[in-house]
């Protein structure tokens, strides 16, 4: 009977069996063919393709529908979080505010006739948040003797995967894992950019490293009359030895007589 037209005489009359949909009239029995197509169902919007990934928290999704009779509706679900409902529309439908959890959600959405046949189509959305950029946590100033080994690790919250630094006075290198280390040669102070970077980004911070002589027992940027006195007293062994300028073992009078000569305009010698 589909795509055939009927005409009944007025005193034909039609009675529906609900026990199994056959129509009777005057004798005769109709058998009506059951709509037995599928409708059809897609979602185009974010994407045609099974999966998408977004940072976003929550989520809008549309498409279409169709059928040989017409669609009834077109309903939605996320097995993420159990949300669902009818979408807005349902040859052209959609859907706003669907919530997503961190990772996979994956999103149903049901199309039905008027003879309760379904299809389906499904997108699996991965939530994924814009997570922070590292940020530096180590000191923000160090210091240095020229001469002497000097190490800095470079810190930062937000699970850096690599370090670097720029501007690294003369003598000292960073390793991808962030040391700084190395033995400065030149007297100093040097505005070092230290960077810590990870997926989400890149933090910086400036670091300012001071490289003092040696000599400058008292790290005042200059070498004078109290530095000897401060080398005097720790060869006298008033005060802690800080610097063993020649490196055998104890603050003495060759110690001493190397501050001296610093004081008079010469260099500071380091070493045996
Ligand atoms: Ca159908
Ligand atoms: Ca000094
Ligand atoms: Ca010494």
């Amino acid at each position: 009977m589909v795509g055939s037209t009927i005409k009944l005489k007025s005193d034909f009359t039609i009675a529906v069996d609900t026990n199994n949909g056959q129509v009777m009239g005057n004798g005769y029995i109709f058998t009506l063919r059951p709509d037995t197509t599928l409708p059809t169902i897609a979602i185009t919007s974010p994407t045609i393709a099974s999966t998408y990934t977004t940072a976003s928290a929550i989520i809008g999704l549309s498409g279409t529908a169709s059928d040989n009779v017409g669609v009834a509706s077109v309903a939605w679900s996320n097995s993420a979080t159990g949300a669902g409902g009818a979408t807005m529309g349902t040859t052209a439908w959609s859907i706003t505010g669907v919530s997503l959890v961190s990772g996979s959600n994956t999103i149903t959405v049901t199309a039905k006739d008027a003879a309760n046949n379904t299809s389906t189509d499904t997108i699996t959305v991965t939530y994924s948040a814009v997570g922070n950029p590292p940020v530096i946590t180590s000191a923000l100033s160090a210091t240095g003797t020229v001469g002497t080994a000097l190490s800095y690790q470079i810190m930062a919250a937000n699970s850096p995967t690599s370090f670097n630094a720029a501007g690294l006075p003369a003598g000292l290198s960073v390793s991808t894992g962030g040391l700084i280390s190395g033995t400065p040669t030149t007297i100093g102070t040097s505005s070092v950019t230290i960077s810590a970077a990870n997926s989400s980004g890149t933090g910086s911070a400036g670091l300012s490293l001071s490289v003092y002589s040696a000599c400058d027992v008292n790290r005042d940027g200059t070498t004078n009359v109290v530095d000897v006195q401060l080398q005097v007293n720790a060869a006298l062994g008033t005060a802690a030895c800080a610097s063993d300028l020649n490196r055998d073992g104890s603050c003495n009078v060759i110690d001493v007589q190397r501050v001296v000569n610093v004081g008079l305009g010469g260099q500071c010698l380091l070493g045996l």
